[in-house]
């Protein structure tokens, strides 16, 4: 019986700047290189046949010395496993060589002959925005077929394709990159395929657990498994305020669901019974977890009429401002000497 067994990962993004978390920016860029070591550590303990890395190896198509360097290494730890990766719409200009069980494909369609399978794959085509997958024709039904494609599935830009090209393309599996999140093993006509998404969450766009994809791949059919990367995950924490009077009683309630090790965005909600300094709170989470920024949706309590009889600023700006509910809540917070949190902070 034909099989092979593969790990396919994408979209790796070597050298990230992390620049909407710039305080741990350094520490997270090592940690990324890190996560792709331990992609490498994976397919040897799973005895994978083959790596797949389809597109975006680097961020901006450059990476540093020392990137470059540990990338090489962490190659020629696994010499006798053969590599097959392709550049994707973030390596414009990557010009590197890998070890030699590293093959990289050029932009013309090409393949790889194994023992069981044939690999497919070009690398992303900047010059006319079409997707490989739609001039793929097989060489050899008898074997197992396996492409590597980055681009948009059901999409206008980015070497975009349809799930009607993966139906007619007779492959078994494709590869995908290019979306950063795993959404399941999915099936057109003969043809399994999914995104692998990135081995490490680098913002809070990309959030939860990232990891790589183990496939038995079979004639007929094909095994998949999720593996987790055990990477810092970005998380997105919703906190109900209702009840809460101050900052200290929101920062216990939101210990109650985090980790030390993860990256939090904290969306306040409710509303609670006392006030709440953003502020504050965003510096003493700060301190406790690796990484917190608070986001402010409360919905304060206070009685307008009473203030707006009040002799004083607060009280003629409510008088004034008492028909728009934004201008009074950001108002009020201002009067108060807080930071306004938007939801583009
Ligand atoms: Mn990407």
């Amino acid at each position: 019986m034909k099989h092979i067994r593969i790990l396919h990962t994408a979209d790796l993004h070597i050298d990230t700047t992390f620049f909407s978390v710039s305080q741990k920016a350094e520490l997270l860029k090592h940690e990324l290189l890190e996560a792709f070591g331990r992609i490498v550590n994976i397919a040897k303990e799973k005895n994978v046949d083959a790596i797949l890395i389809s597109g975006d190896i680097t961020d901006n198509g450059t990476m540093s010395e020392a990137s470059y360097k540990f990338m090489c290494e962490a190659f020629n730890k696994i010499s006798h496993i053969p590599v097959f990766a392709i550049l994707g719409n973030h390596d414009f200009g990557f010009n590197y060589t890998f070890p030699e069980n590293v093959h990289l494909f050029g932009t013309d369609l090409d393949l790889v002959s194994l023992k069981d399978a044939d690999i497919y794959g070009a690398s992303f085509n900047f010059e006319r925005d079409i997707s490989p997958l739609k001039e793929l024709v097989i060489k050899d039904n008898d074997k197992i077929n396996i492409m590597l494609c980055h681009g948009t599935l059901n999409g206008n830009t980015d070497n975009p394709f349809l799930t009607s090209d993966i139906e007619k393309s007779g492959l078994n599996y494709l590869a995908l990159g290019h979306i950063h999140s795993f959404e399941g093993l999915d099936k057109k006509g003969m043809t399994y395929y999914c995104y692998s998404g990135v081995p490490m969450g680098r913002g809070f766009d990309e959030l939860g657990e990232k990891g790589v994809i183990i496939a038995d791949i079979y004639e007929n059919t094909v095994e998949a498994e999720f593996v987790p990367l055990g990477s810092r995950k970005f998380v997105e924490l919703s906190v109900d305020c209702a009840g809460l009077s101050n900052y200290i009683e929101v920062a216990d309630k939101v210990y109650e669901s985090t980790n030390e090790k993860d990256l939090y965005k904290v969306v306040l909600k409710g509303t609670p019974s006392g006030y709440i300094n953003v502020e504050t709170l965003n510096s003493v989470l700060q301190e406790k977890l690796f990484y917190a920024k608070v986001v402010d949706k409360t919905k304060a309590e206070v009685n307008i009429e009473e203030l707006a009889k009040e002799q004083s600023l607060v009280g003629y700006f409510v008088k004034n401002a008492m028909n728009n509910q934004k201008a009074l809540e950001y108002g009020l917070k201002a009067l108060n000497g807080e930071r306004i949190y938007t939801d583009e902070d």
